[in-house]
């Protein structure tokens, strides 16, 4: 705990005069765009880029619901970077296709005057957003858009830490979600591109894991939905989450994984050393291992306090 805790201390403190540079990755389904949406709202933080994976959704859908909320928030001046990389093991299409409802949906928050935001294709030009401080990174769907940047070099010398939604290191705890043609011993983003996850843990990088254990304790209660608030932030919370508030399935995944970043005093850390499995039916697992690299797992929240947290920053 003690290790994530001055993590994020010195970066509030910092945050009073220099906003700490954050990248966010994601795969575009709703979760991700309200983890993108929370993170926006942070103001001792500065993000600098946003890139996007069809991993969860489709990308033309994703890429306009990211343009429209990027302009619904006046912050238009985030370069989004598209990765078109594939990943091994494909979301379902049924939830990919969510992502045209997300977008349909949110046109009930009209634009008023719309500016144009830089999209581009090249992940590699990356390398020109980077500012001189350290980034963290923050990776809401599989890891293949981050190996890929972590590929460049001048991308590994920025990387302060990152912060991922997956990992599963306690199988039996988990009912759901179990991917198709996987064991179920593995969480999804791990298993939809188990060798980016394993060039990810292995690239010696500072990682903390929200753990699909953590992840799958938060579900979106009647009383967290009836009191998201007015603001613009809430209103596409309403929105996205009123399209799922009733599937007994759904649960706070990527919006957990940024409230993390911010709020680390209400959640229980614990640190492993594990390697992941890249080939066969547990393939994306994170099976721990003596001589595996070391990483923060987060396996446990204060449900109450994190909805509580969540409803106050959406509020200002
Ligand atoms: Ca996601």
């Amino acid at each position: 705990m003690s290790h994530n805790c001055k993590e994020l201390g010195s970066l509030t403190n910092k945050s009073r005069l220099d906003p700490q540079p954050v990248i966010i990755s994601h795969d575009g389904a709703g979760d991700d765009l309200l983890a993108m949406t929370l993170l926006l709202s942070y103001s001792n933080v500065r993000v600098i880029a946003i890139v996007l994976t069809p991993a969860d959704s489709c990308l033309e859908p994703a890429l306009q619901s990211v343009i429209h909320i990027l302009n619904l928030l006046h912050q238009t001046d985030i370069p989004v970077f598209v990765n078109s990389q594939s990943v091994v093991n494909d979301f379902p299409v049924s939830w990919r296709d969510q992502s045209y409802k997300d977008y349909e949906a949110l046109q009930s928050l009209p634009i008023t005057n719309y500016v144009d935001i830089m999209v581009n294709y090249n992940l590699e030009s990356i390398v020109d957003m980077l500012p001189i401080e350290s980034v963290l990174f923050i990776e809401t769907g599989p890891l293949t858009a981050l190996a890929r940047m972590l590929k460049i070099p001048q991308v590994v010398a920025k990387v302060k830490h990152v912060y991922w939604m997956g990992g599963k290191f306690r199988p039996e705890l988990s009912h759901f979600v179990i991917p198709y043609g996987g064991d179920g011993s593995q969480s999804w983003n791990a298993y939809c591109d188990p060798l980016s996850a394993n060039y990810v843990l292995e690239s010696g990088c500072p990682l903390t894991m929200i753990t699909q254990e953590v992840t799958e304790i938060v579900k979106i209660t009647p009383e967290f939905y009836d009191r998201l608030p007015d603001t613009i932030s809430g209103k596409i919370f309403k929105i996205i989450y009123g399209l799922v508030k009733g599937e007994p399935y759904y649960r706070m995944w990527d919006v957990l994984t940024v409230a993390y970043v911010f709020h680390p005093e209400v959640f229980q850390v614990t640190t492993k050393t594990c390697q992941i499995i890249t080939l066969g039916p547990s393939q994306g697992r994170t099976l721990e291992n003596d001589n595996g690299p070391k990483v923060t797992v987060v396996h446990d929240v204060d449900v109450e306090k994190i909805h509580k947290l969540i409803l106050k920053q959406l509020s200002d």
